[in-house]
């Protein structure tokens, strides 16, 4: 028997749009009780949800602090782990900051985040990445256009949508700083995209993407549905979002830095497989393989701080 991928990428083929299989609520979205129905149902509806000042000024000035230490700890800066903006040496993301990092370690098991994504993806859950994106004012460049479950299904053989990613905003993110900008209802349609993956793409992908970069029509189709989406809001706030919503941020040519700390959480049901067309398995920093069972939740972080 030939088993079809159904959402098959990067092959020799043309653009398509493929319908979402999975749910984007799991369950009923009562495994848990962080959002109320409402909640669940925007969520559901258009693939993200905004928690306005889910982290105190106190604890968003202790996160901040830390991921500016490890910007510049120049052990970390140089070590794979931290990747440069295109054209400079300023530090746009580093990987992995929860095993670098005890306060980071302690947010990825913050109950404000772990329950509402074992809400929604109506399991236990576990990390899948952790990453801070600088974007240091005036040369912080932009993230094109991509849904994440397209990469994480071809190049980590992530089975399916049943991932999620939450944004804690460190500094304010506002018009001028190249906020994370979304398409509301994009999670419901999977853009295959047209390109095959080089060998260790990741090493140029994590700076600017060049394969795993959808199409402009279907992105018009998508835009023209659901519209464009720029979240702004105050650092505290926190952005959840599916592994298939389509996103993107601008550069930063305002003088004003924008930080966010991402966390991603997957179901224990849908840990990876191989990655496709027998490519290598990313570095762990960048996609847990070494699963260790379910994250334990924490007490709130200004307790065990
Ligand atoms: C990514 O890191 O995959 C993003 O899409 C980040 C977007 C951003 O930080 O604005």
């Amino acid at each position: 028997m030939v088993v079809t991928d159904i959402y098959e990428s990067r092959t020799s083929g043309t653009a398509a749009i493929i319908a979402r299989q999975e749910p984007v609520v799991y369950g009923n979205g009562d495994y848990a009780d962080a959002l109320s129905a409402e909640q669940v149902a925007a969520y559901e509806r258009d693939g993200f949800l905004v928690l306005d000042s889910l982290f105190s000024e106190q604890e968003v000035t202790a996160l901040m602090n830390e991921v500016l230490a490890m910007a510049n700890n120049s052990k970390i800066a140089a070590s794979d782990e931290a990747i440069t903006e295109p054209g400079s040496n300023a530090v746009r993301s580093i990987f992995k900051v929860h095993a670098l990092n005890k306060v980071i370690d302690k947010l990825s098991r913050d109950p404000r985040l772990i329950h509402v994504a074992r809400q929604i993806l109506g399991s236990e859950v576990y990390l899948h990445q952790s990453r801070a994106n600088l974007k240091p004012g005036f040369k912080g460049k932009e993230f094109y256009w991509h849904s994440d479950f397209e990469t994480w299904h071809t190049e980590d053989g992530m089975p399916a949508m049943r991932a999620l990613s939450c944004s804690v905003l460190l500094t304010d993110n506002n018009e001028c700083n190249g906020p994370l900008m979304v398409v509301p209802g994009s999670h419901r349609q999977f853009i295959s995209c047209r390109g095959i993956t080089p060998d260790e793409n990741y090493k140029k992908s994590l700076k600017a993407q060049e394969y795993g970069v959808p199409d402009p029509l279907s992105l018009e189709l998508l835009a023209e549905q659901g519209g464009i989406k720029a979240i702004t809001g105050k650092a505290g706030s926190v952005v959840f979002f599916d592994c298939n919503t389509m996103h993107g941020s601008n550069g930063n040519i305002s003088p004003w830095p924008r930080a966010n700390v991402f966390m991603v959480y997957n179901s224990v049901e849908n840990t990876l497989n191989a990655p496709k067309y027998g490519l290598a398995p990313r570095p762990e920093y960048i996609a847990t393989r070494a699963f260790e069972g379910a994250l334990e939740p924490l007490e709130a972080l200004q307790e065990v701080a």
